[in-house]
């Protein structure tokens, strides 16, 4: 049967994973996931923790963690140029820039989500967070900038896995008022615009946002609860 993704809203980290599984091209479902809102008993048999990404695999076997899945797809994915060959020189400098992306950058911006998720009235926590998250995060992106100095990809000459994953964490910059990429890092900015403008990103904002969307990919519709709950007792 065809993986389900669990995705996350608003603006979750598992935007990569959709747009690494549209880039894939084979067939997948898709489970949307309000993270502001109590998640429901058959996610949490998905995913203990009760974050997003996670997926069902075509085994009917759940996956969690952003790098898990992505690694997943790519491997699946390696006549596309998404992942490389476990052993070889490009798959340690994929996997290099995947966990660059989590256990930096995701990490540093995780202060600012969690400022935005304190009381309203905890000014003082959400100064010092916000605080944390920009000096942290300003030398995430400053670092990575510097890594797309005269390339056009994160690693090799194509798009792959960790393009897909950079694109669902850098917007959160803007989206947690902490910079103007545009201004402060270019070099990071010019790989957002360009990626900005591939389909499959093109898409999965039209799913997150629940706007019309093509899929360009193997997009075989939304996993209903009744589906999701038929094939956790299968
Ligand atoms: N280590 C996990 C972290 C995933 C994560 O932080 N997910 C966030 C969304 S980006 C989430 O589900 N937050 C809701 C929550 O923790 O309750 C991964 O890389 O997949």
């Amino acid at each position: 049967m065809e993986p389900v993704l669990f995705y996350g809203v608003p603006h979750g980290c598992s935007f990569g994973s959709i747009v690494a599984l549209e880039w894939l091209g084979q067939p997948y479902r898709l489970h949307r996931i309000d993270m502001l809102s109590k998640r429901s008993d058959s996610f949490a048999t998905v995913s203990p923790l009760g974050q997003t990404p996670a997926m069902i695999t075509k085994d009917g076997k759940p996956l969690t963690e952003s790098l898990a899945i992505l690694h997943s797809i790519a491997a699946r994915g390696l006549d596309k140029g998404l992942g490389f060959a476990q052993g070889t020189k490009k798959f340690d400098e994929l996997n290099w820039m995947l966990s660059y992306l989590h256990t930096t950058l995701h990490s540093a911006l995780g202060y600012g989500w969690n400022a935005y998720k304190l009381e309203e009235d905890d000014h003082a926590g959400k100064a010092f967070l916000r605080r944390l998250a920009r000096e942290k995060s300003a030398e995430a992106y400053g670092y990575l900038q510097g890594v797309l100095e005269g390339r056009e990809w994160l690693v090799g000459d194509a798009k792959t896995v960790g393009d897909a994953y950079f694109i669902g964490i850098a917007r959160w910059g803007e989206d947690l008022g902490l910079f103007d990429i545009a201004r402060e890092f270019p070099g990071i900015h010019k790989h957002m615009a360009r990626l900005e403008a591939d389909p499959a990103v093109i898409f999965a904002h039209a799913i997150e946002d629940e706007t019309p969307h093509t899929s360009s990919g193997g997009f075989r519709g939304q996993l209903t609860v009744q589906e999701l709950d038929t094939r956790l007792a299968a």
